[in-house]
């Protein structure tokens, strides 16, 4: 089982300080609505329904947490005794004095993936822009637990003005991956040409951050496209930070 697999519904939060008071790092999906983030989460995650994809753009309206287990294969023990991603049992002393066993079952969380509210829906209510900067805008720019962004781009649309906004909303030392999604919907030929053309405006600057803090990737959930290469990323931006909070062994 890999990381991304063992994702967990965690909530639903409509309120920024509803979010959990811990210090898991954090991803967050965002862009467009309709551009495909809950889709590139549930094909990360190779499951169907984790995330509510639909037709109608504007589905996703609050954040949707997902927590991260650690996989089995980066325990210790790897037997099929252990249940994948359990933290090995061990004794502890209560503050009564008598020594009992940690649960078998405990998960050890080490991040959690954030589905996002897209923005720039143009047939939304006039409240919705508000509604968007006062949620996800807020929380791209307040939450301390974020550890980095994936921008989901319609390949066919490139990146929009308000793509580059939201690059802006972002704190500079936040790493970007653009997913340039629904790239099945092109030929290779012109898959080509939009990666490239993505890179060249990266390259040039153009798009306020430098290349070590936003790449960019051609992506397609239902063509399963750039799965391994986006997964990497997040393994590398989760498990970089989360080394110092996994638990003892026992
Ligand atoms: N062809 C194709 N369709 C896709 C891809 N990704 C998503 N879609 C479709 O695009 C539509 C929107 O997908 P969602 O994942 O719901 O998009 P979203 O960004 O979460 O939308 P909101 O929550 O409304 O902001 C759905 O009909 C998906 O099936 C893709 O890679 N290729
Ligand atoms: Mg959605």
């Amino acid at each position: 089982m890999s990381l991304l697999q063992t994702a967990q519904f965690l909530d639903t939060v409509v309120r920024l300080e509803h979010l959990p008071k811990d210090d898991l790092p954090e991803i967050a999906f965002v862009g467009r609505s309709n551009a495909g983030k809950s889709s590139a989460i549930n094909v990360l995650c190779e499951r169907k329904r984790l995330a509510f994809a639909s037709k109608t753009p504007g589905r996703t309206q609050a954040l949707n947490l997902f927590n991260l287990r650690l996989p089995a294969s980066a325990m210790e023990r790897e037997d099929n005794d252990v249940a994948d991603n359990v933290v090995p049992r061990k004794l502890v002393r209560e503050s009564s004095g008598r020594l009992s066993e940690t649960p078998r079952l405990t998960p050890v969380w080490i991040g959690r993936l954030v589905d996002t509210p897209g923005y720039g829906y143009a047939e939304a209510p006039i409240h919705t822009k508000s509604q968007w900067d006062r949620l996800a805008g807020s929380y791209l720019q307040a939450r301390k637990n974020l550890r980095a962004v994936v921008l989901i781009s319609d390949v066919r649309r490139g990146l929009t003005t308000l793509d580059e906004d939201l690059l802006r909303w972002v704190a500079p030392h936040i790493p970007v991956v653009m997913l340039l999604t629904k790239a099945d919907k092109l030929t290779h030929q012109e898959r080509l040409r939009a990666i490239k053309a993505m890179k060249a405006k990266i390259k040039a600057g153009e798009l306020v951050r430098s290349e070590a803090m936003l790449q960019s990737l051609l992506f397609s959930a239902t063509h399963r496209m750039g799965l391994d290469e986006t997964r990497e990323l997040i393994k590398v931006w989760l498990l970089g930070s989360a080394e110092a909070q996994q638990p003892e062994s026992a």
